[in-house]
């Protein structure tokens, strides 16, 4: 059985080939700056959004084909799923692919059924996984579908909620471990608040503190030793994410002593809807050591929301893969197109199109960020901008030498501040179009 018989396996053809389906830049053996293509990426494909998206909107009902699906919430249309999804992954060449527990297998009628479930689509996986040598970047549970969750998981007012949580997120970190993922994620779900006047804050920060120890003690207790990663998003659904931005996770994780345990997962679409760039967030994350993986996609400047399309914007590819060489690159992270078909585009094969141009986006990003750090202007200026610093009272505030008395003492000397010189804002906005 094939689902996706009118495609051969994805190939590099080089930036003038015309095939729609073929690589123009992402080269997966290509060496740049002494790392392959393939290993500064590590793309990662998510089965939510290409598996189980129906294109549905809050006006209209799903679009997507998916002839392979039966439509039935039964465990063998989930384990057949498995097949396609991993041929799909496999003939694009993505080396990674990521999950929720509840994509991957339906809920039973209890929680006891609904682990079967996922134990029973689990064993497909990871005979899918050893077949083809597609590894799981990461895994994750889903707090945040089912009506139980209506007031967020571990930051919910109702305890049982909590406890349900834990006993989810449990399950899938035995499934993650068996699979062999390399990172496990918290992206907050319904963890936030919409009325700050039916909510104590205090007590659900604590609980989402207290809740991801647990989770940090339980993975110690069965040798799971991936990575854990929060994916910060400042709204949707909740007005209020309490995971909002990479700064707000960074201080929850430092508050609550989870600094080592933790790294970022972060989104281009969260970025922007925090008031962020994407190359804002990865600065930030990445001065503080945080930098853990991206959910690589993009949405739209005239639409509001989370639209999660997939990267086809060099300028965006080109900032976030300056920052991604800049801070050493992701590993064990990857990137993981968190990024959806729009409804209009509802054949199978134009996830393929939406893949490969992602990927392509991606690669020539690296391409025009590594030409830009070699040809060094960049660099140069920001050094220079600061070169104030290397030298005199400058060197001297750096090294703690110099007091309020000293600096008083230090201007009325000198006067006036010298010499003051221009951010050449437009000139490097030039430079960067030189390299696009
Ligand atoms: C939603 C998030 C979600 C996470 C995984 O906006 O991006 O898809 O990546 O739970
Ligand atoms: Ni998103
Ligand atoms: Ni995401």
């Amino acid at each position: 059985m094939t689902a996706f018989p009118e495609v051969e396996k994805i190939r590099y053809e080089g930036p003038d080939s015309k095939n729609p389906l073929a690589f123009r830049w992402y080269n997966e053996d290509e060496v740049v700056e002494g790392k392959t293509m393939k290993e500064h990426f590590r793309f990662s494909v998510v089965y939510w959004h290409t598996f189980r998206g129906t294109g549905a909107d809050p006006f209209g009902a799903g679009t997507m084909l998916q002839p392979w699906d039966d439509g039935s919430p039964s465990v063998t249309n989930a384990q057949d799923r498995v097949r396609v999804a991993f041929e799909f992954i496999e003939k694009l060449g993505a080396p990674f692919y990521a999950f929720h527990d509840r994509d991957v297998a339906p809920e039973g009628d209890s929680l006891a059924e609904t682990n079967q479930n996922l134990d029973a689509v689990a064993r497909i996986l990871k005979e899918e996984q050893e077949r083809t040598g597609i590894r799981l970047l990461w895994g994750t549970a889903n707090l945040f579908s089912n009506p139980r969750y209506v007031h967020g998981a571990s930051t919910s007012c109702n305890a049982d909620a909590f406890a349900f949580a834990a006993s989810q997120v449990k399950k899938c970190l035995e499934i993650t471990k068996e699979l062999g993922g390399q990172n496990y994620v918290f992206w907050g779900g319904r963890e936030g608040y919409q009325n700050l006047f039916n909510t104590d804050m205090k007590r659900e920060l604590d609980h989402l503190g207290r809740f991801l120890h647990l989770a940090v003690d339980y993975a110690r207790e069965i040798g799971f030793t991936g990575q854990f990663l929060i994916e910060p998003k400042p709204k949707e659904p909740t007005k209020h994410q309490y995971d909002s931005d990479a700064a707000a996770c960074i201080n929850f994780l430092r508050a609550y002593d989870l600094t080592d345990h933790f790294k970022l997962n972060l989104e281009t679409n969260h970025a922007t809807l925090a008031g962020h760039t994407m190359m804002h967030e990865l600065d930030y994350a990445g001065h503080q050591g945080m930098l853990g993986s991206i959910d690589a996609n993009t949405g739209d400047t005239l639409l509001g929301w989370d639209t999660d399309q997939f990267p086809t914007n060099y300028y965006l590819t080109a900032e976030v893969m300056l920052m991604l060489l800049k801070y050493g690159g992701l590993a064990p992270g990857g990137v993981n197109f968190d990024a959806k078909l729009r409804r209009e585009s509802f054949e199978p094969i134009d996830l393929f199109h939406a893949h490969v141009g992602g990927m392509d986006a991606f690669a020539r990003g690296l391409k025009i960020a590594a030409a830009i750090r070699a040809g060094g202007e960049l660099d140069e200026f920001v050094r220079n901008r600061y070169s104030s610093w290397d030298t005199g009272i400058g060197a001297r505030i750096e090294a703690g030498e110099a007091d309020f008395r000293a600096l008083e003492a230090y201007m009325l000397e000198k006067g006036e501040i010298t010499p003051n010189v221009s951010g050449r804002q437009e000139m490097l906005e030039n430079l960067i179009n030189r390299y696009l």
